[in-house]
């Protein structure tokens, strides 16, 4: 134990179940492995209870709390991953900017950039360890408490999905106010992109030297780009991203694999499975087998089923997942969603879901 009473990042309980990790790299396994976004969600009755009445940023900044709720899933499912309970919307609030979590509406920004003299009011060199130490103490935690069940994955929204919260303000159908800037001040825009870009290499490090044993990028926002703005506002910063962290981690003697998911960016999958990432993860508008043709087994990939399908009854779910996994393969896949968990999911459906990924994917690799 440290002075101030909180655990070291060392001494981690060994792990037990490196099923995703071994997916991620493409290794075999004897079942893949399955973790869903947002799995520390509103739809578990006991996490609605750990949130009543909190504000949602002040849960972020408890590490008792960010841990209790990412492992919440874990003790119900029998889950091969945990993602830390967070939010990617910490990193504009480490750069100086407000956000509030307002009910029924969502993350707000109440004074969000207007135009390029705003960036001067950014804290473009942000210290991660003073601004966002609360998310490394939460993860350092968190690995210590899982006790080596699963691997622990951190996380960060990409640059292009956060300048478009941070110039929009909230969320947005269009998110016009944000691509108004591309094309209006482009320069600016990269200028924005690469602030950013910087501020999540150090705190995706930050999060590794924590303890997280694997990184997903969240390109949320990447379909509202076309093909042309995607080539150029958002794969140069992702790809830089995989580069960076990757390079540092080598120099310390680390190895830990990174998933890229660019929501609906269909027209990008081969870069994608070219830019650094182990894994792409992928919304569920794409058909599994075309994905394999396409990144042609370069990448492992992670996905894809429809979170409504979680609306179906539970014999339905068992063959829409055998079908993905079909579709798929069970070498170089993570089961997951497309996207993340509602809040009005029964939970009963995810265990259907996490059931009939272990037990069709068992029988398959068997045969
Ligand atoms: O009070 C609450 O419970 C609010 C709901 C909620 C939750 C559970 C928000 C607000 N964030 C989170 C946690 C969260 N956010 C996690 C936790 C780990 C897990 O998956 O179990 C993660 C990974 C995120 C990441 C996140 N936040 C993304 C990327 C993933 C995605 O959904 O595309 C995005 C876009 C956000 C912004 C955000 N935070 C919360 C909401 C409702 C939103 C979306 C707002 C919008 O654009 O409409």
């Amino acid at each position: 134990m440290s002075k101030d009473g909180l655990i070291l990042p060392k001494d981690f309980p060994q792990l037990q179940n490196d099923t995703f990790l071994r997916a991620a790299r493409g290794e075999e396994t004897e079942h893949v492995p399955v973790w869903c976004m947002r799995q520390a969600g509103r739809y578990l009755p006991e996490f609605r209870e750990s949130r009543a009445g909190k504000d949602f940023f002040d849960t972020c900044r408890s590490p008792e709390t960010c841990c209790e709720l990412t492992l919440q899933p874990l003790r119900r499912f029998p889950f091969d991953a945990a993602i830390i309970f967070s939010d990617i919307l910490v990193i504009p609030q480490a750069m100086g900017m407000d956000v509030q979590m307002v009910a029924g509406k969502g993350p707000t920004f109440p004074d969000p950039l207007k135009e390029p003299e705003d960036l001067q009011r950014l804290q473009a060199k942000v210290d991660v360890d003073k601004e966002l130490g609360y998310v490394f103490k939460a993860i350092t935690l968190t690995r210590h408490k899982i006790e080596g069940k699963v691997p622990l994955i951190g996380f960060t929204g990409a640059p292009w999905t956060l300048m478009s919260y941070m110039i929009e303000g909230g969320g947005s159908r269009t998110f016009s106010k944000a691509k108004r800037w591309l094309y209006r001040h482009p320069e600016a825009s990269h200028m924005l992109l690469r602030m950013l870009t910087d501020v999540i290499v150090e705190y995706l490090l930050g999060q590794v030297a924590a303890g997280a044993q694997a990184l997903q990028v969240f390109e949320s926002h990447a379909g509202i780009l076309g093909p042309v703005e995607f080539q150029e506002f958002s794969l140069p910063y992702l790809r830089d991203i995989a580069r960076c962290v990757k390079d540092k981690l080598k120099e310390a003697g680390k190895d830990v694999p990174m998933i890229v998911f660019a929501k609906d960016a269909h027209y990008g999958l081969e870069d994608l499975s070219q830019s650094h990432y182990e894994v792409v993860g992928l919304d569920w508008t794409i058909d599994p087998r075309s994905a394999r043709e396409r990144t042609g087994g370069k990448v492992s990939l992670q996905g894809n089923m429809d979170p409504c399908a979680f609306y179906a009854p539970k014999e339905r779910i068992s063959d829409i997942v055998k079908k993905m996994l079909e579709g798929f393969g069970t070498r170089g896949y993570i089961a997951n969603l497309g996207h993340g968990l509602y809040p009005d999911m029964d939970p009963e459906s995810v265990g259907a879901f996490v059931e009939a990924v272990h037990q069709h994917s068992k029988q398959m690799i068997k045969q």
